[in-house]
């Protein structure tokens, strides 16, 4: 088998669509599968309204064919974007981004509408779903439906199927069309059993090239992950019940390079006893050789994951079996259930109704029921096993920030890795340099408990890398110490740094609550110290922003 690669050259949508008899395009800006996920989905929805979608990576095509959409009798551009860090489009959509504020093309008679997938945590809440929604409709495109906004801090997959329950109605309105018959799930892929196959031609795990876990070749990407050896691995704090781990990885030979403030993507793979089970459950030979072919031949997605490989190895290393599945899982392995109550159920919690809602919010959700759960909760359900891998999500990576420089990378050839961005790869990457003060609020819980890299941080302080070290332990004392508070009491010397030195300011941690409090700390700061009002602080702030003089990483 040759590897899957994307065509280099864009290629267009418009011929496509029209080639391939579709009318629905559904775009999306994707960085972790789950825009991916609701872009496949309203597409194969689009089935049931006799209309025929197409999930679409804008990466892929010339997205300057947009306007050309209204040369297809009754189509539609569905968006499904979602927005990151300082409300930024993922790196997939970044060019269609950057071509929707260059252009002005006129969009008249193109139909479209958008769903942002966003956090309501982050002060830029959903903002590359909401310029998509505000440039298409400013360049003459027509808004099928209103936009959708995914708040990934409450439940997204709740607002998404709210949205879609009312979105397609209002497509059948607009378009004049009804839904066609039954709600009956359609298969995307097909199973092909290999009796009789070559085993070096079945992926193990691979992401990408066949064998490139057993020769290594860089350059190394997500696609072809390099197996480093962990050379170090302590746990950080004391006690709790948090589990902060500091992690070293051997990268000597990978030619792989970083700067302070890059993650590093770890691949899991899963308990190999919860593998086990699901295969025991469902009654299958884990070990047989597959593949899942896709039943569309125009899809640039052959497969769901690597193929031909081993249900095994699909449980293991491609497929996400430990979260909560989302509704259209239980949606579509429904009728799989022989036992009509636990059929109605699993039906009822995919619907967006009240009941159906609070159903899939307790019994799934809050349970923490995982695909397994599932199986062994509901006696009558045995969905052939492909069928299951067809719907289970991609297992994703998962990032972590990291905590060493490539800066002194020449003295300790291995880089430290630690759960989550800490000051420490900035501290380390101006050990040495002239640079003024370097001022350091550090907040956590307990002096003896989670106060991380205490000795590290310290011994910078003594050698001078530190100008100043200012600790806040909230739990210590009765009342709560935070980094703001700190900031208050030296808020002379902070505005003088800021106002009259150049200071720049990063903010690294929990964005819901500290760095909310700790802007406006400044802003409180500038009106007590520098006199302005609160309108001259927030803006004052604003400019330093955009100036790269204030710099927030900070996740919830
Ligand atoms: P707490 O949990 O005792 O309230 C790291 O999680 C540290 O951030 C903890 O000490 C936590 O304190 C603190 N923290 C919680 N809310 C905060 C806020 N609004 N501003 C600053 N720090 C906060």
């Amino acid at each position: 088998p040759v590897p899957e690669m994307k065509p280099f050259t864009p290629t267009s949508f418009i011929e496509k669509m029209k080639k391939t008899n579709r009318n629905v395009v559904v775009f999306y800006g994707s960085q972790t599968g789950t825009a991916e996920e609701f872009a496949n989905r309203l597409a194969k929805d689009a089935q049931r309204y006799g209309m025929k979608g197409m999930p679409t990576d804008p990466e892929e095509y010339d997205m300057s064919e947009l306007s050309r959409l209204k040369e297809i009798p009754n189509s539609m551009a569905v968006f499904c974007m979602a927005t990151y860090g300082e409300g930024d489009p993922t790196d997939n959509a970044q060019e269609f981004y950057d071509w929707m504020q260059g252009t002005d093309d006129d969009l008249a008679g193109v139909n479209f509408a958008v769903f942002g997938l966003g956090n309501k945590t982050y002060e830029h809440f959903n903002a590359t779903g909401k310029y998509t929604d505000k440039r298409l409709a400013e360049l003459g495109g027509n808004r099928v439906f209103d936009l959708g906004l995914g708040d990934d801090d409450s439940n997204l997959e709740e607002d998404f199927i709210s949205w879609k329950e009312q979105f397609w109605p209002a497509v059948c309105e607009f378009f004049g069309v009804e839904a066609t018959g039954e709600d009956s799930s359609i298969r995307q892929f097909e199973l092909v059993v290999h009796n009789d196959i070559n085993m070096n031609e079945v992926y193990t795990g691979e992401m990408g090239r066949l064998k490139s876990f057993q020769t290594q070749k860089p350059p190394f990407d997500s696609k072809n992950p390099f197996l480093a050896t962990v050379t170090g691995n302590r746990k950080l704090n004391e006690g709790g019940n948090r589990h902060l781990m500091h992690i070293e990885l051997d990268i000597t030979d990978s030619k792989i390079r970083y700067d302070s403030g890059d993650h590093v993507a770890v691949y899991p793979t899963n308990d190999a006893a919860v593998v086990n089970r699901i295969g025991e459950r469902l009654g299958v030979d884990l070990d047989t050789v597959i593949s899942l072919k896709n039943l569309d031949e125009e899809s640039n997605k052959k497969h769901p994951f690597p193929c031909p490989t081993t249900y095994r190895t699909a449980l293991t290393h491609y497929l996400d079996i430990n979260n909560t599945p989302r509704t259209n899982v239980l949606f579509e392995l429904a009728q799989y259930a022989s036992d009509p109550q636990e059929q109605e159920n699993m039906r009822k919690m995919a619907s967006a109704s009240p009941e159906g809602k609070a159903l899939y919010h307790s019994w799934v959700l809050d349970s923490e029921r995982n695909i397994l759960a599932i199986l062994e909760d509901l006696p009558s359900l045995n969905p052939p096993i492909d069928h299951l891998c067809e719907l289970l999500p991609r297992l994703q990576a998962r990032y972590y920030s990291i905590a060493s420089s490539s800066k002194v990378k020449a003295a300790k050839e291995s880089s430290r890795v630690w759960p989550p961005t800490d000051p420490n790869s900035f501290l380390l990457s101006v050990a040495g340099k002239e640079v003024g003060e370097t001022i350091l609020y550090f907040g956590c819980r307990h002096k003896n408990e989670d106060f991380l890299y205490q000795q590290e941080l310290e011994e910078f302080e003594r050698a001078g890398v530190l100008t100043q070290l200012n600790v806040a332990f909230s739990r210590d004392q009765e009342h709560k110490i935070y980094v703001q508070h700190l900031l208050k009491k030296n808020k002379e010397q902070l505005w003088k740094l800021i106002h009259s030195n150049n200071a720049h300011i990063y903010v690294c941690g929990d964005a819901r609550n500290m760095a909310r409090d700790v802007h406006t700390a400044f802003y409180e700061i500038a009106e007590e110290v520098g006199g302005l009002t609160h309108t001259q602080a927030v803006d004052y702030f604003k400019k330093l922003m955009t100036k790269g003089r204030y710099s927030q990483d900070v996740w919830s």
